[in-house]
């Protein structure tokens, strides 16, 4: 399937999804928005992707933001139907089985970085910018934005950041704790691979049910967290790869994971 506004791609077991309106520094438009719905649908219907990677076409933007011009076009009503929207794609995004790596290779401002916030985590290039600057254009982030970024680095600091709008080179976001891993431009791709390439090689069971604790237990106090946690690893004990990773380890061979279940 082709898409107007994405570029979907796998190799060995790692889809690359490439936001893909380069003239428009790949500004989410609404057609975008639903594409990236259904890419979302194929994966999760795709037991061969293991991992999802992130990223933004040309050498300028990840993602500069929802598309400006498409929303000057809406009234309050078409604006809350948008905004939910983007909400429930970028939280399907949030709960894929799979990790989802954000590589974030230029601009992320307003959208562009709630999406990369929506991933489980974020490696950039030395040129990537983040930011919600939608204060300045008189609006508040949309996307999940107020809520994801002051779960992540603080009430404080997101606020400081919505309320100015101000921008934060990738060295500050990795200081704050929004970016993992920073590289020069043309190595982020590999770095991102490297990474990726190592967690599809694990078991898709625990790797699931290890982001389903994180994910619902953040969610949660510390003793319910615990609880998921403790029926997680329950769930992975009974699993084929936990026999395999165990056995593996003891005859000093390594594991071949199958990511199954048994019947
Ligand atoms: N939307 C539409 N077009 C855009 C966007 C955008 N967000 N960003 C850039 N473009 C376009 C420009 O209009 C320009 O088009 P053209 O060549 O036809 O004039 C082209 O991309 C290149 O951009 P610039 O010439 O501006 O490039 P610069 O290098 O000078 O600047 C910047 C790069 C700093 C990234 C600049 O383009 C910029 O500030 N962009 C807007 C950033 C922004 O404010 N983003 C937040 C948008 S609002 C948002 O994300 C809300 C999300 C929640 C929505 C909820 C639903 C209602």
């Amino acid at each position: 399937m082709t898409f107007k506004n994405l570029k979907y791609d796998v190799a060995e077991n790692i889809g690359t999804l490439t936001f893909n309106r380069p003239k428009a520094l790949n500004a989410l438009n609404r057609e975008l928005i639903e594409e990236l719905g259904i890419v979302i649908d194929r994966i999760e219907a795709d037991p061969d992707i293991k991992v999802l990677v992130l990223t933004g076409a040309g050498d300028k933007a990840f993602v500069a933001g929802a598309d400006i011009s498409e929303l000057t076009e809406m009234n309050a009503l078409q604006a809350k139907l948008f905004s939910a929207k983007g909400q429930e794609t970028f939280s399907r995004l949030e709960s894929l089985s799979i990790p989802v790596i954000a590589a974030v290779n230029g601009f992320a401002l307003g959208g562009g970085t709630e999406v990369a916030l929506a991933c489980d985590f974020i490696y950039a290039s030395e040129k990537a910018v983040f930011g919600l600057p939608e204060i300045t254009l008189g609006l508040i982030p949309g996307f999940g934005g107020t809520q994801r970024l002051a779960r992540l680095v603080g009430p404080n600091r997101a606020k400081e950041l919505i309320y100015t709008g101000a921008t934060v080179p990738a060295p500050q976001a990795e200081a704050y704790g929004i970016v993992n891993r920073i590289f020069a431009p043309e190595e982020l791709m590999d770095g991102v691979m490297k990474t990726a390439k190592k967690m599809a090689r694990m078991g898709r069971v625990s790797v699931r049910a290890a982001k389903e604790a994180v994910n619902t237990g953040l969610r949660t106090d510390l003793e319910t967290g615990c609880k998921i946690e403790n029926n997680a690893f329950a769930l992975c004990m009974a699993s084929p790869d936990a026999k395999e990773g165990t056995q593996a380890f003891l005859g000093k061979r390594k594991a071949a994971f199958t990511g199954t279940l048994e019947k």
